[in-house]
């Protein structure tokens, strides 16, 4: 605990307040459970049992209570005392221990709670067991004391869904016995002197009755899990952990939840996760941009009010920001509001914002015009209008006319030369792209497109703008697609090849769908609209190397005025009203007539062949993104596919995954390919050094 002037102070705090001892976790920035806390928690409830007070409260300094066990030591050997035993500790005290807890109280901080003998909360305080999102389970007693509180079916739906719920709802269900007041600290010192007024000794959760087994509560869940949860090991332990509880006395219960916390410990599955989870706090920490100081931004102008246009409005509306927006007539500003005002009320249906907020933005917050002059007072102009670098010119040039000295021009382009497009304006320090994903007010990724001119204090401005929008910002340079989507081209292409060589669409979209993706390459083509694709390949034919392949299967899709989804048919048959497609086999005879007759053979290719030489092509392309310095770091390209992408999370992104399954074997794989189509094929010189020096993209993050 702490001495004064300690150069190691101690992340937990002890005093008295009459008969009442206040044991204070004091390790920022979340109090993660790591060892020395784990140690001095011991030695606390050790001076606590040998002193005069009768009663001790339990509670977190800064911004919450407990965030969880620490992370950051997971995948190394553990180290003594592990948390079960403190818990275990705290649980069997003689006198009684009051948790008090505000902000967030989270997986292990949460079961430390319940090993408390009371639980008090602030109002708005976050209790959940996010370990599922980690590829975990509870560890530390969770899935035994749970659902003795509140019964296993309630224990089951909080722990598979990860997520927290508010004090207010805990208390009801019984997790939690008070809700504090105005301050922690005297709701915490009220509580304890009522309990010590009552006389009220421990009152221990392990105690309580097992809970009454729910078979069917299981076998509906199973189910589901079936459905929901395909490919991941976690859900599936947290069942066995909560039919543990209902079958065996708590010690067995929980050294059954130990054994399997501690066998997900070893999936790579728990790794993926974890490194999705720091990939997302980390990319935004720019070595660079440290101490370089955002410009203001109090209004926002966005031009266009098309699909792009309007989410990008919504969610800098979402977010707080006037917004006015630019349309070239009465008419297309008036559909932008409609469009906006839609998005809006979306918003309020799932619960992010209130029927009141949404009038006040509308009324407001937000101007849809037709004159660029109402732009004069923004801070920054963000342009989402025809993907044209004449029609974007036009525009920037308008913008430039109007913008205040210091205002930043953005682009939303997603393909377009953004250090030309800054070129063509007298501010080229000003300008930068952000390119959001489509729905702009739903999609985490913003890639912060950074052009040779662009001045630090605006790419800065960037990062502070998406975060406060709830983005994921990633950092590009430019280049065609830039991050994303230059490795999507990549990926696609493999796949194109693959149906070249005997693969069907439907063959590649099940690989794919059963690797994690949400859907296939090809389902994803039919959702956005075969004719993107058709103009991106018309966009690129004058730049096009011979060498490279033309999906004619795609084009002849398109031109039978088969776009897809929206037209009833694209790579799939959708019978009337449908979303989901039917394997159709017209396009499959329609893409044999595009197969070479003799060499290559046709191939037969296995799902795991697939999966692989998809994800190869994904790994190569992104390891050559990065030897052309688009993107600074491995991470950076973990977190667009994870966030833009739909990379599957419990994989970690492509370059983890790559990590994971090994450098030298992938070279050699595409080394193999690129023996037929050294074009497509040709490997990636970073990669070639990395297993050279028998290292790891890893390595690179910094
Ligand atoms: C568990 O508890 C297992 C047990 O059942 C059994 C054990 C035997 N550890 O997110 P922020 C870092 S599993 C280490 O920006 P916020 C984070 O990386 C755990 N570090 O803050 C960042 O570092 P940096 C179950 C952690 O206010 C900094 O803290 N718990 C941990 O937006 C600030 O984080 C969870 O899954 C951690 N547990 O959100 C909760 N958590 O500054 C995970 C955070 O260097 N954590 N860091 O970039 C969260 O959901 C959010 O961090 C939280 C705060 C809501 C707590």
């Amino acid at each position: 605990m702490t001495e004064q002037g300690d150069p190691n102070p101690s992340p937990v705090h002890y005093d008295r307040v009459g008969a009442i001892a206040v044991i204070v976790i004091d390790n920022g920035p979340v109090n993660a459970l790591g060892q020395n806390l784990r140690r001095a928690l011991v030695q606390a409830v050790d001076t606590f049992v040998q002193d005069d007070a009768e009663i001790a409260v339990l509670m977190g300094a800064g911004r919450m209570f407990v965030g969880g066990a620490d992370i950051k030591e997971f995948g190394k050997p553990p180290v003594a005392p592990d948390l079960p035993s403190v818990i275990a500790h705290i649980e069997s005290c003689a006198k009684p221990i009051v948790a008090a807890m505000h902000g967030n109280a989270l997986g292990g901080g949460l079961e430390l709670a319940l090993g408390c003998h009371y639980r008090l909360a602030m109002p708005g305080c976050k209790l959940g067991l996010p370990e599922v999102t980690l590829g975990l389970l509870p560890g530390a007693g969770g899935t035994q004391r749970l659902p003795r509180l509140t019964g296993v079916e309630s224990a089951l739906e909080f722990i598979l869904s990860g997520t927290p719920i508010t004090a207010e709802t805990a208390l009801p269900k019984g997790v939690i016995d008070r809700l504090g007041t105005s301050d922690l600290r005297g709701s915490a010192l009220a509580f304890a002197q009522d309990l010590l007024d009552r006389s009220a000794g421990p009152r221990r959760v392990g105690d309580l009755p097992r809970p009454a087994p729910n078979p069917a509560a299981f076998a509906a869940m199973q189910a589901k899990l079936a459905k929901t949860a395909r490919g991941l090991a976690s859900p599936f332990a947290i069942v066995k952990a909560l039919q543990a509880a209902c079958d065996m006395d708590l010690t067995d219960g929980l050294a059954e939840e130990r054994r399997l916390f501690l066998e997900m410990m070893q999936t790579p599955q728990r790794a993926g996760l974890i490194h999705a989870f720091f990939v997302e706090r980390k990319v935004a920490a720019l070595p660079a941009l440290e101490g370089v100081v955002a410009r203001p931004l109090r209004q926002i102008g966005v031009v266009g009010g098309g699909t792009m246009g309007a989410g990008i409005a919504t969610s800098a509306l979402l977010a707080g920001y006037p917004v006015t927006l630019v349309e070239r007539d009465e008419k297309a500003a008036n559909t932008a509001r409609t469009t906006i005002a839609a998005n809006l009320a979306a918003a309020v249906t799932r619960g992010k914002l209130t029927q009141a907020a949404r009038a006040a933005i509308l009324t407001d917050a937000l101007a849809c015009v037709t004159d660029y002059a109402a732009l004069s007072n923004a801070d920054l102009a963000i342009e989402a209008v025809f993907e044209s670098f004449d029609v974007k010119t036009a525009v920037f040039a308008q913008l430039d006319a109007v913008l205040k000295p210091g205002a930043m021009l953005a682009t939303n382009t997603s393909y377009l030369d953004v250090n030309r497009l800054a070129a063509a304006t007298s501010r080229p320090q000003d300008v930068i792209g952000l390119h959001f994903f489509s729905p702009a007010h739903v999609m985490k990724l913003l890639e912060i497109v950074v052009a040779s001119s662009t001045a630090p204090d605006v790419i800065a401005t960037a990062f502070a703008l998406g975060k406060s929008l709830g983005k994921v910002c990633v950092k590009s340079g430019v280049c065609d697609g830039f991050i994303g989507n230059r490795i999507l081209a990549a990926y696609r292409g493999a796949a194109d090849r693959m149906i070249l060589q005997g693969a069907s669409p439907f063959q590649i979209d099940t690989a794919l769908v059963d690797f994690g993706f949400a859907m296939g390459p090809y389902a994803v083509a039919d959702l956005a609209g075969l004719d993107i694709g058709f103009l991106t390949r018309q966009r690129k034919e004058a730049s096009r190397d011979p060498r490279d392949i033309v999906p004619g299967w795609a084009d002849e899709l398109v031109h039978l005025g088969r776009l897809g989804q929206k037209t009833g048919s694209g790579y799939y048959r959708y019978p009337a009203g449908s979303r989901t497609g039917l394997p159709d086999p017209q396009t499959d005879a329609l893409i044999a007539k595009y197969r070479p007759v003799t060499s290559p053979p046709a191939q037969a290719f296995t799902d795991a062949q697939i999966q692989r030489r998809y994800l190869a092509a994904m790994v190569n392309e992104a390891a050559k993104v990065l030897h052309d310095g688009i993107a600074a770091r491995p991470l950076d390209i973990d977190a667009t596919l994870l966030f833009g992408y739909g990379f599957p999370r419990h994989h970690g992104g492509p370059l983890h995954w790559a990590d994971s399954v090994g450098l030298s074997g992938l070279l050699q794989d595409i080394n193999d390919w690129a023996q037929h189509d050294p074009f497509f094929w040709a490997p990636a010189p970073l990669l070639e050094r990395l297993v050279a020096e028998n290292s790891l993209f890893a390595s690179l993050n910094g």
